[in-house]
């Protein structure tokens, strides 16, 4: 784990350098998908959550992932197949990511990180 400090600006700098932001993405899909189907099922990605990687500032509850996954869901599961793929995934990614740096404004927020967080490659 480490200690940084973020604001919004570094997030959307990292999300527009589409790069780099591809390249997570794809690691992140490849470590989530457990079963090497190329779809990211609900369970697979509720893992993440677990490790509290994927949501970490956003969300308490289990109430309130299991509805969050219910509404990313509804709106990246575009063929409705129950699961994303890396495409969809990467969508879903970048909206999360922006709804944090929104989350964080223009101040610098600390932030402790996960070993493999999407963001702690932002800093
Ligand atoms: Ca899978």
């Amino acid at each position: 784990m480490s200690v940084a400090f973020i604001d919004s600006h570094m997030v959307e700098k990292f999300v527009e350098n589409s790069q780099a932001f591809d390249k997570c993405i794809e690691e992140r899909f490849n470590m989530l998908d457990m079963n090497q189907d190329g779809v990211l099922s609900r369970d697979e990605l509720q893992n993440d959550a677990n490790d509290s990687s994927f949501v970490e500032l956003a969300l308490q509850s289990k109430e309130e992932v299991d509805s969050l996954y219910d509404v990313l869901f509804e709106k990246f599961d575009t063929e409705k197949k129950g699961g994303l793929n890396r495409n969809e995934f990467g969508l879903l990614m970048k909206e999360v990511m922006l709804a944090k740096a929104h989350g964080f404004g223009e101040t610098p927020v600390c932030v402790i990180f996960q070993e493999d967080s999407l963001l702690r490659r932002v800093v």
